[in-house]
């Protein structure tokens, strides 16, 4: 397979954290790619019409993408058990919700990175923070369960999350309203696949 993959995206990041958990990283390629909203990478476009990433090839030469959907791909595929059958819905509403703060963020940065600067519009990345705000603290009151106990995909995702939220907007405090949040954040960045995926 072939991961059309950029470090830096939070949505890619999920899907290199399942490769390595998974095993499925041994019969991967990554395929380094710059894309943004207004210059899509050729390989980018090749495998996914929007252009955006991550998007998988698989041996075929079909491409899967959307990392909600290369996730449950990749979990099929080795077997895995990262998605609840207790409580599917909940925990892909759990997904959902950590992909929205990833949603969120990324176009903040999108804002600030892409946007002319006398066309940044400040309120519409406030309210963007607003969605990513009230998702983290709807995730802490609401998901705790999921949260602890054996790995599964609601935690990759709300990890990735919180750690795009560091990586470019650090200046947002998340932490002193969801402490217990913060502590789970940094004890499950220990695991040796998030380390290995710490965007630079
Ligand atoms: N819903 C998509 C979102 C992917 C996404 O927005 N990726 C960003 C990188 S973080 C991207 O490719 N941006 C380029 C673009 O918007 O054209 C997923 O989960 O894979």
């Amino acid at each position: 397979m072939k991961l059309i993959y950029a470090s830096a995206s939070p949505f890619v990041r999920k899907v290199h954290v399942v490769l390595l958990e998974t095993g499925l990283i041994d019969e991967t390629s990554l395929v380094e790619v710059t894309t943004t909203p207004v210059n899509s990478a050729d390989q980018a476009v090749a495998a996914n019409p929007t252009g955006k990433i991550p998007a998988l090839i698989l041996e075929d030469g079909s491409s899967v993408y959307d990392s909600r959907v290369i996730c449950r791909y990749l979990n099929d595929r080795a077997n895995a058990d990262l998605y609840s059958a207790d409580d599917i819905w909940k925990m892909l509403t759990l997904e959902a919700t950590a992909d929205a703060i990833m949603e969120a963020a990324v176009l903040m940065t999108y804002e600030r990175r892409i946007r002319p600067e006398e066309m940044v519009y400040e309120p519409w990345i406030d309210a963007q923070w607003a969605k990513a705000e009230r998702s983290i603290a709807a995730i802490a009151s609401d998901w705790g369960d999921f949260l602890q106990g054996p790995l599964n995909m609601g935690q990759i995702s709300v990890a990735c999350a919180l750690n795009y939220v560091d990586f470019r907007h650090e200046d947002r405090d998340w932490r002193t309203a969801n402490p217990r949040l913060a502590d789970w954040f940094a004890s499950f960045s220990e695991r040796p696949a998030m380390v290995a995926t710490r965007p630079s």
